[in-house]
């Protein structure tokens, strides 16, 4: 039996319901069920906030998840990744005020950065010799220059409306993400025999939508 962590509502639900079904996994779910059994592959569905599951599956709680590789990376565990998904594709990136002069990153030198990632953030500046004040906040983060909170976001985009709703410019791309499937360390040899398995209908799935 493998038990596999989903985002319960966001935007990796469907497409994580979407491509375990089209596994040819078949399973009852309900907007009010936390766990489901599938009917037809030794497989059990766990619904999780997508921020628990890096830690679920770090700790054995679960064996596998899908997540984005920015929230995974973030946690601080790349290393359980065994497949990219495709979907879910964005950015983490740097934003400063439309108006701002922005030359090159030495621009945020001592400024004061709004984000819901710090590690990811905290790394990239560091490679890039810049030193700033990471300011983390868990949500609408890139409301915090126009009310004086910072004087520049790094945040996810993907479309980037929501940073022009905003008067934001984006000015670096820190990391790419998409959704990938992890796997705790410690599987068993019939355990693992499930995963290959389930990769193998994961890569079929794509290369049909190629
Ligand atoms: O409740 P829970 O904690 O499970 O969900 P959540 O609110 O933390 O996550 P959710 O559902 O918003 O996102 C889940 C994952 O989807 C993220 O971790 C990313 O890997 C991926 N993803 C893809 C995105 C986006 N696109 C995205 N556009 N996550 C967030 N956004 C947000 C972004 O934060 C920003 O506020 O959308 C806004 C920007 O979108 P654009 O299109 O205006 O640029
Ligand atoms: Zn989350």
């Amino acid at each position: 039996m493998l038990r596999l962590a989903i985002q319960k509502s966001g935007r990796l639900s469907e497409d994580s319901l979407t491509l375990i079904r089209e596994c040819g996994i078949n399973f009852i779910s309900s907007s009010y069920k936390l766990k489901t059994e599938a009917t037809n592959f030794p497989l059990e569905i766990l619904f999780l906030r997508d921020d628990d599951i890096p830690g679920y599956v770090q700790d054995g709680v679960a064996d596998l998840g899908i997540v984005g590789q920015n929230v995974l990376v973030e946690a601080g565990f790349p290393g359980l990744e065994v497949e990219a998904l495709g979907f879910s594709k964005c950015r983490l990136s740097l934003a400063v005020p439309r108006a701002d002069a922005y030359a090159s990153i030495a621009a945020l030198q001592g400024k004061n950065i709004a984000t819901s990632y710090p590690n990811i953030l905290g790394r990239y500046l560091a490679e890039n010799g810049v030193q700033s004040h990471l300011h983390t906040i868990s949500g609408s983060v890139e409301i915090a220059p126009s009310i004086g909170l910072a004087e520049a976001i790094c945040d996810i985009v993907s479309s980037g409306s929501t940073l022009l709703g905003n008067g934001l410019r984006e000015v670096e791309t820190v990391f790419r993400s998409e959704a990938v499937l992890i796997a705790q360390p410690n599987l068993s040899a019939e355990q693992t025999e499930l995963l290959d398995q389930l990769r193998f209908r994961m890569q079929a799935v794509r290369r049909a939508k190629r």
